[in-house]
């Protein structure tokens, strides 16, 4: 029996109950990719509806600062130094030269602009470089992202006192699953960046790579990991595999178009009020497939006609797909 006394008195602020937010197990996430294809969509339409104009995507700006010669042996990549892929290495760029990338882009109608280094992660000489280049594009009123791999102690509160906005750091798959496509650094290290980058203030933009050969738990492995961040990342990039002739991945198959929008749908739902990006593979992609990326709930890409290292969809073109499905750029 309820005791009408103690129903009268209003709790105190201390014995208020804690709510915490449902954490995303891999069930739960596995279950709705395992949704019939129009509940998922629906579903996804429904999470985005309540939180974002469904027809504005944001639009973010790459430019690779520093290219290739990279330590580590991720097995997508093309700038890993283990493998021979044909790529024409870059030293660091000057700030010149990222600044008028920067101009380009704005004048595009880019809204965020990100500069990624093929590094394990900066050395503290390489740090000041990398802190110029951020004011300097913060100044011209874009928002700023890096990608530069692990952090050390302090690093991320340099970077943010630079005037960073977002730093890029992707938890790429499942954990299990990251040892067969990496070997060189752990799972718990980019934990560990990503962990960093909160305490300094920053907003994170994590997300995954889809197509590497991992399985649909995989899949909803990562989201879960991603989810139940806390709190979840500001932006979730989902790459579609790009393979590069060379590495361990070259000759992967590509993935089915409705795996890929599913994944993107379980981001939507599973991270309501996130920007989810599809991200690399787009230029693969035809213009119907890119939609229903935009059905299953992004809001978010990589314009501009490259990517790191690889080609995106030229300006132009991702300009008229915006037309024919009344999309606008923010
Ligand atoms: N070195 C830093 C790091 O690893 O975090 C930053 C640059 S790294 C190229 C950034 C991300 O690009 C990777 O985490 C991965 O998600 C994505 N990426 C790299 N190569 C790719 C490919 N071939 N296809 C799709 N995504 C790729
Ligand atoms: C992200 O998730 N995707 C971008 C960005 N963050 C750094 C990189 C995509 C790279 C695709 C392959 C290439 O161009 O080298
Ligand atoms: Fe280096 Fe990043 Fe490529 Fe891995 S993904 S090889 S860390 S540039």
């Amino acid at each position: 029996m309820n005791n009408p006394a103690i129903l009268s008195q209003p709790l105190s602020p201390a014995q208020q109950p804690i709510f915490h937010a449902p954490a995303w197990t891999v069930d739960a996430v596995l279950a709705l990719f395992e949704l019939p294809f129009s509940d998922l969509m629906f579903q996804a339409q429904q999470a985005l509806r309540e939180n974002f104009d469904p027809n504005a995507v944001q639009r973010s700006t790459l430019l690779s600062v520093k290219t290739g010669n990279c330590s580590e042996d991720c097995g997508y990549c093309s700038q890993s130094k283990r493998y021979q892929t044909g790529l024409e290495t870059q030293r660091l760029l000057s700030t010149e030269e990222v600044l008028a990338a920067a101009k380009a882009a704005k004048e595009q109608g880019a809204g965020r602009f990100c500069m990624g280094a093929a590094w394990r992660g900066p050395k503290e000489k390489d740090l000041p470089a990398v802190m110029e280049m951020v004011s300097a594009v913060k100044a011209l009123g874009l928002e700023t992202c890096v990608t530069l791999g692990i952090l050390k102690d302090g690093q991320a509160d340099q970077l943010k006192e630079a005037g960073l906005d977002y730093y890029n750091h992707n938890l790429d798959t499942a954990p299990e699953f990251y040892g067969d496509v990496v070997t060189t650094h752990t799972y718990q290290d980019r934990l560990d960046t990503l962990q960093s980058v909160r305490a300094a203030g920053l907003k994170v933009c994590s997300g995954g790579i889809v197509g590497m050969g991992e399985t649909r738990q995989h899949r909803a492995g990562l989201i879960s990991k991603l989810a139940n961040l806390d709190p979840p990342p500001e932006s979730v990039p989902i790459n579609n595999l790009v393979p590069i002739p060379g590495t361990p991945l070259g000759n992967s198959d590509p993935i089915d178009i409705f795996e890929f929008a599913r994944t993107i749908a379980a981001a939507r739902i599973t991270m309501p009020r996130s920007y989810v990006r599809l991200s690399a593979g787009r230029e693969q992609m035809s213009e119907a497939e890119q939609a229903l990326c935009f059905l299953a709930g992004a809001n978010s890409i990589f314009y501009g006609d490259h990517l790191l290292t690889t080609s995106n969809p030229q300006t132009p073109r991702d300009n008229v797909l915006f037309e024919k499905l009344g999309l606008h750029g923010v």
